[in-house]
């Protein structure tokens, strides 16, 4: 594969499907160079002293841990005095950041999770930022929380970086996943893999397996016939990864194929589930419906849920089609709501 760098890639499809005007191409790359710093940050670790808790909570009632709060400062900072935003919003900030009035404002709204995985943090497991990209329904105007309430169909670019063994940045503008590797030695993001493709079928799912008593019945029944294996009803054995990282899960399901569910569950049944729709499952969603594969919340395709909130909550069953098509129809056969 001959060495492209990001801004190869987004000149040259800009060029060829005109799908990366000049501003989001802008918006990329500084996400990216974010990226990139959060990712020293995180491999400085206790070197630097940016282990562990910050002493705050999030609107999410989490406590923060320091390089939560990091990577916030980190985004914030590299994308507001660009002109491309009008706001940013993030898991970490109860609510939007309009761009300083001392700045240019841009067509774009950029929501964000600047760490993921943070309980992995302190023991050496991968983490990563999840970034998800929509247009200013009136650019010029004064922004409203309203304003970002737009379904996960309308997203123009969405894409995670995984700091594990490798920085690894994985981007969709609606033609394809391209997976870029990040070159210390040359401090850029290179394209690694284009067009990756998610299995249809897969003999592996990732769940938090300790939830198993509080799921509703289809997800206990799908789980159920994975664990009988190959003397059960679906005639095969099935593998269980569960890495406690969105990131990390979505990004070996992309990479090999699999499941990847955190299900509603009855501890807290007003709440649709864990994972947030805005910027965790969204931009998710669009990037394994790009790679082939399937996003639901059991009973709908999560891109086309309408949000009313901005830091509301949504079940996810995403990955290998077939499955998720599976899971889905269990639950409308057991009429769920
Ligand atoms: P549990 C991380 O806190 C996160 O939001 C996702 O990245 C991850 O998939 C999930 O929560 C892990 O949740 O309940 O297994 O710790």
């Amino acid at each position: 594969m001959k060495k492209v760098s990001l801004t190869r890639y987004l000149v040259e499809e800009q060029r060829e499907h005109n799908t990366i005007p000049a501003e989001l191409r802008l918006l990329i790359e500084v996400v990216a160079r974010a990226c990139k710093a959060i990712s020293n940050n995180v491999n400085k670790g206790a070197l630097a002293g940016i282990l562990g808790s910050a002493g705050t909570g999030n609107v999410q009632g989490e406590m923060q841990q320091k390089l939560d709060v990091i990577a916030n400062e980190v985004l914030l900072e590299a994308n507001e005095w660009g002109g491309h935003l009008a706001a940013m919003a993030s898991e970490e900030m109860d609510s939007f950041y309009e761009t300083p009035n001392r700045y240019p404002k841009g067509e774009y709204l950029l929501m964000f999770d600047p760490l993921d995985g943070s309980s992995n943090i302190d023991v050496n497991v991968s983490i990563g930022t999840i970034f998800s990209v929509l247009h200013m329904p009136q650019p010029g105007q004064t922004v409203t929380e309203k304003d970002f309430l737009q379904p996960g169909t309308k997203q123009v670019a969405a894409g995670y970086a995984v700091y594990g063994p490798q920085t690894t940045l994985v981007l969709t503008v609606g033609n394809g996943v391209q997976v870029f590797t990040l070159d210390r030695e040359a401090g850029s993001f290179v394209q690694t893999a284009s067009n990756i493709r998610i299995p249809e079928d897969t003999k592996e799912f990732a769940i938090n397996m300790s939830n198993m008593r509080h799921w509703a019945p289809p997800v206990k029944r799908y789980i159920d016939e994975c664990l009988a294996g190959s003397e059960g009803p679906r005639g095969k054995d099935f593998n269980m990864r569960w890495i406690a990282s969105m990131v990390a899960d979505v990004h070996r399901i992309l990479t090999r194929g699999g499941i990847f569910m955190y299900p509603w569950d009855k501890r807290e049944p007003g709440k649709a589930g864990k994972l947030r729709l805005m910027y965790e499952a969204n931009p998710m969603s669009f990037l394994v419906e790009q790679a082939g594969g399937a996003s639901t919340n059991g009973l709908q395709r999560i891109m086309e849920i309408q949000p009313d909130a901005l830091h509301q909550r949504v079940a996810v069953i995403m990955g290998s089609k077939n499955e998720v098509e599976r899971v889905t129809r269990y639950h409308h056969e057991a009429g769920q709501s």
